[in-house]
């Protein structure tokens, strides 16, 4: 007899959000298939992508990638989304201003609605474009510090740079907060019961 294999510990959501061809859904395809493919399609509505399992911190990881289609008719899905969410990786196009810019509608309604404290990455993509760069990296990390994000990186789902370090980085993000909220939750519930009127 085979020994049963033991689930995941941890099975996080994590929301992929920014405009619209930033490169979310060609990301997310290079980081569970390992392809970049070229003429991939608008995504309309929301796309899924599964990790099966992903090793941090000595905890087994199963990641639920739920990949937004950024069209403006589609925003008002987002709070709603944002629901049960563990992490978000907001996502612009290192040759395109305007991506960086908008940041502020997507995190506003996710810290709203995910809560304060849930890792939300800004992740430069597009890095292997040199010639049409438009924002720096020193800039990026500048927008990461002053808006709040958990923590900032520039990634190509062309080349593949960096995508699996990104995702290790919010899996482990999310994996401390869970370890903080599992504490917070001893501590409040190791008072033993009161026996009342005997
Ligand atoms: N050169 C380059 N092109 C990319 C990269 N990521 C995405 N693209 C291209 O950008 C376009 C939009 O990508 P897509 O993944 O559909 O963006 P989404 O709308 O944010 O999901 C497609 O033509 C992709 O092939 C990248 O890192 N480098
Ligand atoms: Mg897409």
């Amino acid at each position: 007899m085979t020994k049963k294999e033991s689930g995941p510990d941890y099975i996080f959501k994590i929301l992929m959000l920014g405009d619209a061809a930033v490169g979310k859904t060609s990301l997310s395809k290079y980081y569970i298939e390992n392809v970049f493919t070229p003429d991939i399609r608008l995504t309309v509505g929301i796309q899924f992508f599964i990790k099966q399992e992903i090793i941090v911190d000595d905890k087994k990881v199963k990641l639920q990638i739920w990949d937004f289609g950024g069209e403006d008719r589609f925003r008002i899905m987002v709070p709603t989304l944002c629901l049960g969410s563990h992490g978000c990786i907001f996502m612009y196009d290192t040759t395109r201003p305007s991506t960086l810019n908008s940041h502020h509608s997507w995190t506003y309604i996710v810290k709203e609605r995910c809560g304060r404290d849930v890792p939300i990455m800004l992740v430069g993509n597009k890095s292997d474009l040199k010639d049409k760069r438009a924002i720096s990296t020193e800039h990026g990390i500048e927008v990461a510090k002053r808006s709040g994000f958990t923590g900032f990186s520039e990634t190509s789902a062309k080349t593949g740079m960096n995508i699996e370090s990104t995702f290790q980085a919010i899996a482990k993000l999310m994996v401390k907060r869970m370890k903080q909220l599992e504490e917070q939750d001893k501590s409040t519930n190791t008072k033993p019961p009161i026996i009342i009127g005997d």
